[in-house]
């Protein structure tokens, strides 16, 4: 077997990240920069589920770019200088892909963070480890972490903690825990009680763990710099006795301060199994009770419980600086690393105007809100596509009625036939082979003054005119005189002689439904005088929906006078032809498709072809 190497990591240390964990490997970043390494410590991620690709992160202020690569062979052959790889492998993948990663001699120690790899897989791993000399951390950890050097994945939670706990550069005291979450507790206890953490490693909480107390112990006995350990261990298994060994055999020299968690497991009358697989006590030996005692009684420094475990780490170390084997280096401030935007939004501390704002619509929630109603109650009020109309372009929560009529307005203006603007460009983009969306708009883009789109400047008119106290004769002499359309007056093919149907059924509605039809009354009065001069001047299906919708926003309740003529000016109503009208122009485009229609070419004859003489010079 070779030998395994008493310094894991240090201010130059590069590791491969094994999985697609960004958040983590920005986390060490982050770490690395408030070391002040002089480069990141992670060199590049393996994710064998996309191709090679670079991922941007942050070092401190700048932008830069990691490779990830797809085969873990390509990684090892481009960044000869890793001796790490910190695995974030699923419990499926975590065995084959450590034991591919212990085919490269480069790697020197592999933290593997997955829980429930089969205890098998585990021993099958370690076996290979030791005869390849290679220090494995995990499985089951957050891992380790050494200040000012190199941590290992999430260990010592977000950069405030980092800070808090003074991980960014190293103290003296060393220590070893089976938890990831108690280490991180461990950070916090030694950093206020002592000149800080030279390294902790969290072994995890298997019965297997990759490597044990007395190998980091060991480890921290025979690097000078450490000058006394910290050993965090819990009910279950035997491992602190060869810490107790240890000690009495001299191989420790240091102080260690010990506890083991789960001295209440004696309250119990049976077994108790804790949260680690491993923290169980098969036999007597394994309580956490018994290990404290042996622990004591081998000259290990052992709290009464773990509410002491702070007094008397502070109680050794304050004993090693008045022995001056410590010495407490002078504090330097750390650089400073910029905080995530998300994260400093999260505090509070920061605020920033939004690029847009909203107040139809929000999707954030457990639950989709229509103007603030939440969809499951859309469709238990039953309030149709009218009232979710009414919600998202409105605001409001509009009376049945209205529902009702904004339905009948998109029923009735659903279509009207191959041969009108809109449906004839939709027709011929079709068959030009063009998709659904392009022959839509193609169809859309028709909608206008003259097609279609008279809904809005109707409602203006008649009501300008209307509200400034206008006869309707006057006001059609008014527009004559100006040399202006009335809009909403006036169908290519209907006729007082060929009603228009579907303006027929609007008005009846409006009259039976609405509180009060005032413009929709001034405009019948209009279309009087307009038919008497030609039968097409009809009030038309824009004209209909234009007027009726003013009336309905001024006496439905729900607006001020203002909100409604804010509506009217802002072009709400042509939205009701466009959003009926798209219904046909689909159905066009589909029939198209369905009747297999070829390249549409205008034929000759039906042009007139106009063209000025050649002129010979
Ligand atoms: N005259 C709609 O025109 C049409 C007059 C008028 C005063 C008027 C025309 C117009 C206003 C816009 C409007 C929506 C272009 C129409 C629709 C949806 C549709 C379509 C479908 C569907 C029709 C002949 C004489 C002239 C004109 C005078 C015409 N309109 N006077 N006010 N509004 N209306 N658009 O038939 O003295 O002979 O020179 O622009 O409301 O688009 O089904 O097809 O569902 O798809 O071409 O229903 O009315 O008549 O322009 O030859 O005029 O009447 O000044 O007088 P026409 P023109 P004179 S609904």
């Amino acid at each position: 077997a070779v030998a395994k190497a008493t310094t894991l990591f240090n201010k130059h240390t590069k590791a491969l990240v094994w999985g697609m964990q960004t958040r983590a490997v920005q986390g060490m970043l982050d770490f690395d920069y408030v070391c002040s390494r002089d480069e990141p410590s992670v060199s590049a991620m393996i994710y064998p589920f996309t191709g090679d690709h670079k991922q941007k992160f942050y070092w401190g202020h700048k932008e830069i770019l990691l490779p990830v690569y797809k085969n873990m062979s390509d990684a090892m052959r481009k960044h000869p200088d890793v001796d790490v790889l910190i695995s974030f492998a699923s419990l499926r993948s975590a065995f084959e892909s450590t034991m591919e990663t212990m085919q490269y001699p480069q790697i020197h120690t592999i933290a593997i963070i997955a829980e429930g790899i089969p205890e098998a897989h585990t021993r099958r791993i370690i076996k290979v480890a030791d005869e390849k000399g290679v220090t494995i951390i995990g499985p089951a950890t957050v891992g380790g972490i050494k200040p000012g050097c190199f941590k290992i994945g999430n260990t010592g939670g977000m950069l405030d903690n980092i800070l808090a706990s003074k991980l960014y550069r190293p103290g003296s005291v060393a220590y070893v825990s089976r938890s990831g979450g108690m280490s991180n507790e461990l950070n916090n206890i030694i950093s206020r009680t002592t000149d800080g953490v030279f390294e902790g490693v969290a072994i995890g909480g298997d019965r297997y763990p990759g490597s044990v107390f007395t190998d980091h112990v060991l480890r921290y006995q025979d690097t000078p710099a450490v000058k006394m350990i910290v050993v965090l261990g819990e009910i279950g298994g035997t491992e602190e006795y060869k810490i107790c060994q240890a000690i009495k055999q001299g191989r420790i020299t240091k102080p260690v301060v010990c506890w083991c968690i789960g001295t209440c497991a004696t309250m119990f009358s049976s077994e108790v199994q804790f949260g680690h697989a491993g923290a169980c006590a098969n036999q007597a030996s394994e309580t956490a009770v018994a290990k404290n005692k042996a622990l004591k009684e081998a000259g290990a420094f052992v709290p009464k419980s773990f509410d002491e475990l702070g007094e008397i780490i502070k109680s050794v170390y304050d004993d090693l600086v008045a022995k001056g084997v410590i010495q407490p280096a002078e504090e330097v401030p750390p650089p400073t690393v910029p905080m995530d935007y998300s994260w400093a939004r999260e505090l509070g501390l920061i605020r920033k105007p939004a690029s847009f704002m909203t107040s139809i619509c929000d999707e954030r929630g457990q639950e989709l809100l229509y103007a603030g109603m939440p969809i499951t109650e859309v469709f238990r009020s039953e309030i149709g596509l009218g009232g979710t109309l009414g919600l998202l372009w409105f605001q409001r929560r509009l009376p049945k009625y209205a529902c009702q009529f904004i339905e009948m307005c998109l029923m009735v203006t659903a279509d009207h036939g191959p041969a009108v603007s809109g449906a004839h460009n939709t027709i011929v983009c079709a068959r030009a082979g063009k998709d659904l969306i392009s022959s839509l708009t193609s169809g859309l883009l028709t909608i206008g003054d003259r097609f279609g789109g008279a809904l809005d400047a109707a409602a203006k008119q008649f009501s300008h005119a209307f509200d400034s106290g206008m006869l309707p004769m006057e006001f059609v002499n008014k527009m004559k005189k100006d040399g202006r359309l009335i809009m909403g007056i006036g169908h290519r093919v209907k006729s007082i002689n060929n009603p228009d149907m579907r303006v027929q059924i609007l008005k009846d509605f409006v009259k039976q439904n609405f509180p009060s039809s005032q413009l929709l009354d001034y405009a019948l009065e209009v279309e009087k005088i307009t038919t008497s001069k030609k039968p097409n001047l009809i009030l038309n299906v824009d004209g209909l929906i234009g007027v009726a919708f003013v009336d309905l926003l001024r006496t439905c309740g729900g607006f001020t006078r203002d909100e409604a003529d804010e509506f009217v000016e802002v072009g709400a109503l042509n939205g009701i032809f466009v959003l009926g009208r798209s219904m046909g122009f689909i159905g066009h485009y589909l029939d198209q498709k369905r009747l297999k229609q070829g390249l549409y070419r205008h034929p000759w004859d039906d042009i007139s072809y106009v063209l000025p003489e050649h002129m010979s010079m």
